[in-house]
This record gives structure tokens, C-alpha cells and sequence, in this order.
């Protein structure tokens, strides 16, 4: 079934040139960009897009890194995106990820890896709406 998922580059992937390359892989796996944008993170969409991490051990930490420096937030669309996506960028931590994956080849660490996505269609849905509104989103045939 084809739906959308919510992806975001983190600030060490923008810091390190790695934009371009990464959205290659991401359409490259199948996955159509509909929305995107760059910017900063602010304290109150940080603690949004966390909001199931607070209290955990590493979520100061967390907030402070997502609001480190710009980062590139994007709408997903593809059959099973959700899943898709999760398997294009691997495990939370790049030394346990597939190789192949974008964590695995550009992660830095269990912090810095490079690249956010949504674990199920629900969480999808809502931080899309974090970072978009519905207008936003601009829905194409892609051709060959
Ligand atoms: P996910 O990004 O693979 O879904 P989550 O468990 O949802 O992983 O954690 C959200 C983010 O919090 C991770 O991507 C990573 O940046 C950070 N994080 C998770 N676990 C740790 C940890 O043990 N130490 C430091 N940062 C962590
Ligand atoms: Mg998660």
C-alpha cells in the first residue's frame, strides 16, 4: 500500500555536506520526496518530536543536538514508506546497522546518526504535522 512517513536529515548530516547524498538513496529506495524543507529546530518542535523520549537518560541531550544546527525535514511517499524507510536507514546505532543503510555508511554514533524517521504510520502522521501543514505536501507522477 502506498503512504507517507516523516523523515528528517539531523544536523550532522547538513553540517557535513551529506544532503544531496542522502536524499539520493532515499529515491533511489523507492521513496518520493512531497514535501520538504530546512530549517532549525526550536526547543518547543524538538520536545514535540521526542516527546515519547523524555525522561529517558539521553533526552537533554537529544534536544540539545536536534536544535545544534539546520536540519532538513521531508515527507515520504512509497509503497510501505514507513517500513521502507526504516529499512534504508538501519538501526539506531551505526555500528549495529546493515551495511548498506545510511546510518551504517554516514552515522557518527547512538546520538548523532544522521538521519530521524517515524517508527509507525501514527507517529508518521504526527510529526508530519510538526513540521508541515497539509498545503504543503504537493502529491506528483513521477516519470522515467
Ligand atoms: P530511532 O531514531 O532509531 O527511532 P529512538 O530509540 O526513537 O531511535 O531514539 C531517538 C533518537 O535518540 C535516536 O535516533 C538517537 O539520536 C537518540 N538516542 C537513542 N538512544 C540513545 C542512546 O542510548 N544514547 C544517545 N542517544 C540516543
Ligand atoms: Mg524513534
Amino acid at each position: 500500500m502506498i503512504g507517507r512517513t516523516f523523515a528528517m536529515l539531523k544536523p550532522d548530516a547538513v553540517v557535513r555536506g551529506l544532503t544531496g547524498q542522502i536524499i539520493s538513496r532515499l529515491e533511489a529506495g523507492g521513496l518520493k520526496v512531497v514535501a520538504m524543507r530546512m530549517r532549525r529546530v526550536d526547543h518547543q518542535m524538538a520536545e514535540r518530536l521526542y516527546e515519547i523520549h523524555r525522561g529517558k537518560p539521553f533526552y537533554d541531550g537529544l534536544i540539545e543536538y536536534s536544535m545544534s544546527g539546520p536540519v532538513v525535514a521531508m515527507i515520504l511517499e512509497g509503497e510501505e514508506a514507513v517500513k521502507r524507510l526504516r529499512r534504508l536507514i538501519g538501526a539506531t546505532d551505526p555500528a549495529k546497522a546493515e551495511p548498506g543503510t545510511i546510518r551504517r555508511d554516514f552515522g557518527l554514533g547512538v546520538l548523532k546518526n544522521t538521519i530521524h524517521a517515524a517508527d509507525s504510520p501514527e507517529n508518521a502522521g504526527r510529526e508530519m504535522g510538526i513540521f508541515f501543514k497539509e498545503s504543503e505536501i504537493l502529491p506528483y507522477e513521477r516519470s522515467s
